[in-house]
């Protein structure tokens, strides 16, 4: 991914501006949405392709503080006729449906908006603002992150066929380079030295989006002997549900007969039914967390899943990303309007503090509300995985009967505050 300036072979094109930023993801595209309010030139650079980045289906959840910047910066319209506002959770475990009240603990919510609902909101901004993005570039390299003048290489087809045709050597300078290239991407590996830390799951989540109207007001976690569930949505007409599935499990293995089948078992409440319809995408992932020991380095920046991921159950990563973005926006309007370089160099440091209190969260959601069935030995124990699983309940049971505790579930899960960033001494 990056190499200092050897003698490269001349680029065909030269291009110019002050913030390179690698990746059209939601941290990508809003860093480029919030410099363009400022009048600072982004240009974005993406692997894939306008329509791959649109359909993608992955987070649903907006804790406030998201909601919050995303109205502050023009880009709250839709959300605010579209979203559904969300003023708790359910949570089951021991037959029982418990509803969690951030309205009564903390007096703030979360809006269900579909990731795919803010890159749309995103990408129509950007078709306003005329920002530079560049689909289907390959084999990228970020060079000279020590230097004043970093630039990034990349190669991008012409031809409408993307795998034929002659391949264009681009080179992208700018002042800034920003790695917000998620979890696959390689911008990291541009900063010497960099550590990750990190920790896969023994479970997966099997997602499922269905024409079904919901069949709940508000999301139900579910923590069930035979693994955890969870009943959300998207619209009025969609539902959007998971259960937890062996992170070596294959999509083939749920048709969507089984697939309903677990969830009714999973969710089953007396007197409650669970509404079926066609499902339209199904996909397993992995459960892991990630994180770096920087995100940053001279020119290079990371922001996002390129710099950490948490386990979903806490509904955190694109919300993470969001409050990377808005540090970032917040340090470089800094150094490019007054060449303070101290909220640039104090990013990494403040970003990295929310980060890992989230990840805290995501963890103690995770570990709460899933069975953890795996033993070394391959042989199930039940003597281990049935104490954890009773622990659980205990747990689940105290934290429902516990102010204090709903407290803090719904403060972390409505939204940290986002602290102006205090510049270093
Ligand atoms: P992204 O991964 O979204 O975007 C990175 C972009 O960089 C991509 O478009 C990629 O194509 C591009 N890229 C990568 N390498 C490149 C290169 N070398 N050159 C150019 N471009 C490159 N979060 C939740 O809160 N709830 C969920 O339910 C949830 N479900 C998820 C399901 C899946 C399958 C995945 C992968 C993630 C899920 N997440 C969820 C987390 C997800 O929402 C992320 O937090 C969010 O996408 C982070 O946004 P970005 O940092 O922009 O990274
Ligand atoms: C979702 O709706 O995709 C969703 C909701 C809550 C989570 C994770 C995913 O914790």
């Amino acid at each position: 991914m990056t190499q200092n300036a050897p003698n490269l072979p001349a680029p065909d094109t030269r291009l110019h501006t002050s913030v390179a930023i690698i990746g059209a993801g939601p941290a990508g595209l809003l860093l480029a949405h919030l410099l363009a309010r400022r009048g600072i030139d982004a240009v974005v650079i993406e692997r894939q392709s306008r329509e791959h980045i649109s359909r993608r289906i992955r987070a649903g959840v907006l804790e406030q503080t998201s909601v919050e910047v995303l109205r502050e910066v023009g880009l709250g319209d839709r959300l605010d006729r579209q979203g559904l506002q969300h003023r708790g959770i359910h949570l089951q475990f021991n037959g029982a449906r418990h509803r969690v009240s951030f309205d009564d603990a903390v007096g703030r919510s979360v809006w269900i908006y579909g990731q795919h609902e803010v890159v749309a909101d995103l990408l129509a901004s950007h078709d306003k603002l005329g920002t530079r993005i560049v689909y289907n570039v390959q084999n990228v390299a970020v060079h000279n992150v020590d230097s004043n003048a970093p630039f990034v290489r990349f190669e991008r087809r012409r031809s409408p066929d993307l795998r034929v045709g002659p391949v264009e050597r681009v080179e992208l300078r700018a002042q800034i380079v920003v790695g917000a290239d998620g979890f696959h991407g390689a911008a990291r590996q541009a900063i010497p030295g960099i550590e990750t830390f990190g920790h896969e799951y023994p479970y997966a989540w099997l997602g499922v989006l269905a024409n079904v109207a919901p069949s709940t007001d508000e999301l139900i976690y579910s923590l069930h002997e035979r693994g955890f569930a969870m009943h959300s949505m998207r619209s009025p007409e969609v539902s959007r549900l998971y259960l937890q599935v062996d992170p070596g499990d294959s999509v083939d293995a749920w048709p969507d007969e089984r697939i309903w089948e677990e969830l009714d078992t999973r969710l089953a409440l007396p007197g409650w039914t669970l509404g079926r319809g066609e499902i339209t995408d199904k996909a397993i992932t992995p459960m892991r967390a990630f994180a770096v020991s920087t995100m940053h380095h001279g020119r290079l920046v990371l922001a996002g899943d390129a710099a950490h991921i948490v386990p979903p159950a806490g509904a955190k990563g694109l919300n993470l990303a969001i409050a990377d973005v808005w540090r970032l926006d917040g340090a470089l309007a800094r150094w490019f309007d007054t060449g303070d370089r101290a909220h640039l160099a104090q990013y990494s440091t403040d970003a990295l503090e929310r980060v890992w209190q989230v990840q805290y969260f995501s963890n103690w959601m995770t570990r709460m509300l899933h069975r953890d069935f795996g033993t070394e030995s391959g042989v199930p124990d039940e003597y281990r995985s049935g104490f954890e699983y009773r622990m659980q309940l205990g747990q689940l049971q105290h934290l429902v009967d516990t102010p204090a505790a709903i407290a803090q579930l719904a403060g972390f899960y409505t939204g940290l505050p986002l602290q102006d960033p205090a510049p270093a001494q």
